[in-house]
């Protein structure tokens, strides 16, 4: 396993490369393009001055997070053949620039989502959480504002303003998107770009949905290990794997991980390690990676991924806010760098045993 963190790059990241690479036992980032929209081309210059960058500060890129797939695409509608003759192409450059890890995520209209970005915690530090019940309350158009209310001025990844401004009408394009649907053009989607995966040595790694349940009606098809059984059996070609979220998977109990990395052995070509408190039905909040802090039993997770001999690279994910860090929210440096020791040091100990 590759010990890796996230990086959202110059302009957008206040964290600073060489202050990741001070991280013990880090080997590389994940980033991206940041600021590319879905379909939007990726050129080559652009993606060798981010891997220059990260290279003379001593790390190598360990894998893009995430090459976002086009609304045309993911609702099947005009145009998806292009974007996905575009999709192929910037798959191309970043086999090119050296790299064979792309995360993505087949969601709809939202990547994430949570009522708080900045919950109070006893210690005083700060999480993300999520009560359904909130949700349920607010229109859309409400949660997003109560979501930038506290995002610092950063961008949330995942939520760029020019996607959020258009709110109204990705929600119409939707309308008629049940889950078989959505799964069909996901299968569409997986079946028209592995071969090319597979020329270009890219192993695609689907991220879960972010709580993996249903908001706003819309539909959800990443929520549990059913659906990543059903996702790996679209095509058996080794590309098309996916992204372990224990954090995104973790937000519903009946989910057992550990259960979950077994069977996917094989087709796990990227892990988000964190923890989530379950704090009744719906309702989580992001809690330090510890065990003993959330409901997560992290040295399973740990454990399982060493068992069934994954290999490719694992970052912490959010962390808390602590020590007055002023970030992206979760991704702050001082409790991911937490996060990642802690991690470390569970892997040390598997191994050993
Ligand atoms: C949030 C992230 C997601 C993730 C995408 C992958 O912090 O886990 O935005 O990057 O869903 O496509």
């Amino acid at each position: 396993m590759k010990l890796t963190m996230r990086w959202f790059g110059p302009g957008y990241d206040p964290v600073t490369l060489d202050k990741i690479r001070q991280v013990p036992g880090l080997k590389g980032v994940i980033t991206s393009l940041y600021g590319k929209q879905p379909g939007e081309e990726w050129k080559k210059e652009e993606l060798s001055a981010l891997k220059k960058q990260v290279e003379e500060n001593g790390l190598v890129i360990a894998g893009i997070e995430s090459v976002n797939v086009h609304d045309a695409i993911k609702t099947g509608s005009v145009g998806r053949d292009m974007y996905i003759e575009k999709y192929i192409e910037t798959l191309k450059t970043i086999s090119e620039a050296g790299i064979n890890l792309v995360c993505y995520n087949f969601m709809a209209v939202f990547d994430w989502t949570r009522s708080d970005l900045a919950k109070i915690r006893p210690d005083g530090s700060t999480v993300m959480s999520y009560d359904h019940k909130i949700i349920e309350q607010l229109s859309a158009d409400n949660m997003i504002d109560a979501m930038f209310k506290k995002a610092n001025d950063f961008l949330l990844p995942g939520w760029e303003p020019e996607r959020m401004a258009r709110i109204k009408e990705l929600f119409k394009m939707y309308h008629d998107i049940d889950e078989e649907t959505l799964f069909a053009n996901l299968e569409y989607f997986i079946k028209a770009i592995m071969p090319s995966c597979e020329k270009y040595g890219i192993k695609m790694a689907m991220h879960p949905d972010d709580p993996g349940w249903s908001v706003f009606g819309l539909p959800r098809i990443m929520k549990n290990k059913n659906d990543l059984l059903r996702l790996v059996k679209i095509s058996d070609s080794p590309c098309n794997g996916i992204t372990l979220c224990s954090g995104s998977l973790g937000t519903n109990p009946d989910n057992d991980i550990p259960d979950i990395i077994r069977n996917l052995k094989g087709r796990i070509h990227f892990a988000h390690i964190r923890n989530v408190k379950h704090n009744g039905s719906r309702s989580f909040e992001e809690s330090a990676h510890l065990s003993d802090d959330g409901s997560l039993d992290m040295y399973e997770i740990v454990k399982a991924l060493f068992d069934i001999g994954f290999d490719g690279p694992l970052r912490p994910d959010h962390g808390r806010c602590i020590w007055g860090e002023v970030s992206v929210p979760g991704y702050g440096l001082f409790d991911r760098a937490i996060g990642l020791s802690y991690l470390s040091g569970l892997l040390e100990a598997i191994k050993k045993n």
